[in-house]
């Protein structure tokens, strides 16, 4: 046995002198000293021995464990060293070499357009409500007083995604749950993603932005419509537009109403693009349609309100000159780097 145990203690001298990475030195420590250990296979054969060999032999024993393990130790320390001088030989920095620059990106010109909104509905003290993408037909139409047989409800203007189940044509839906959950007062836009069945071209896109805005109170009238909505256009057109109404439809409002801003490209002289009119179509607006507002758990004896629907591409084109809305969705970084 002790024999063995020279053996071992010289085998291990000669591999650990061989080693040259961590994973080597834990192979050996596991084929002498693991559990199916080579020197532990010895220890536990002690047991065979005599009383009188048994003393000896554990002690030379235990003396070579200890010293294997001090030596498995002083080779980690050289070997963790070279490594480490190997890393850093190869790290090394040119501090003379340029700097890399890093492309700073910026907001799509959509977004900076709809933040620019948000932040005027913001001040005039609207909150901002965000919700489904995919609707019910209930929330899309029904709640909106758009009837069955209305022609937005065709599958081809919506894009269904079951019987019930719709691509939201305008974020209106979202204001009929704000109504359906809040007492009046209420002041909210709903901006997002919208969209319809279109095929695309210059001016159609069948994803698209809106931004629309509720109030709902007691005895809100068309003044409170037309204030608000001059109020708004001339914080992002300037103080010096003018507005006008014309009459119009929807089902969801009673009076309705598109509103025209005078040409922010010519003051209203007429040029090319209010195509000589001197006036731009802006949004369209109304007051809340009793039926709409009763859908929602609200007593339209009580309160009344208005609403309106904005186009955030139209007035992005309007606002940069850009005469072709695919520019928006086709993201070419040299269209989209000017703005
Ligand atoms: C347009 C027209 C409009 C509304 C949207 C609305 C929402 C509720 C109730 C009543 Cl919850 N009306 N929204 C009203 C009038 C016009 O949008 O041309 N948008 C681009």
């Amino acid at each position: 046995m002790k024999e063995q145990l020279e053996q071992i203690k010289n085998s291990v001298e000669a591999e650990l002198s061989a080693a040259e990475s961590m994973e080597t030195l834990e192979a050996i420590r596991i084929k002498y000293m693991g559990k199916k250990g080579e020197l532990t296979a010895v220890l536990k054969g002690m047991g065979k021995l005599s009383k009188e060999e048994r003393p000896v032999i554990g002690a030379l024993a235990n003396e070579i464990r200890q010293n294997l393990e001090k030596e498995i130790e002083e080779k980690k320390a050289v070997i963790l060293a070279a490594e480490e001088e190997k890393k850093l030989s190869e790290e090394v920095i040119d501090i003379t070499m340029p700097g890399k620059r890093t492309k700073e990106g910026k907001l799509h010109p959509l977004t900076q357009v709809m933040n620019q909104l948000k932040d005027i509905f913001l001040g005039m003290g609207f909150s901002i409500a965000e919700g489904p993408e995919v609707e019910y037909d209930y929330y899309n139409f029904e709640a909106l007083n758009i009837p069955k047989d209305h022609p937005a409800r065709d599958t081809q203007d919506t894009f269904y995604i079951e019987d019930n189940i719709v691509l939201r044509t305008q974020t209106s839906p979202m204001q009929v749950r704000v109504m359906e959950k809040q007492k009046p007062p209420i002041r909210v836009i709903a901006p997002g993603k919208v969209f319809r069945s279109d095929t695309v071209d210059a001016t159609h896109s069948p994803v698209f932005h809106q931004i629309e805005g509720l109030v709902v109170d007691k005895g809100v009238t068309m003044a409170d419509l037309k204030g608000t909505l001059e109020m708004f256009v001339k914080s992002l057109y300037g103080k010096s537009t003018q507005v006008r109404f014309r009459p119009h439809h929807f089902p969801f409002t009673e009076p309705s109403a598109e509103m025209d801003i005078s040409c922010f490209n010519c003051g209203g002289k007429g040029c090319s693009m209010c195509k000589g009119e001197g006036w731009v179509e802006i949004l369209g607006c109304g007051m809340v349609h009793p039926k709409v507002l009763e859908n929602c758990g609200i007593d339209p004896e009580e309160y009344s309100g208005f609403a309106f629907g904005i186009g955030l591409e139209r007035v992005a084109m309007g606002k940069y000159d850009i005469n072709d809305l695919r520019l928006f969705f086709e993201n070419d970084l040299r269209f989209l780097k000017q703005f």
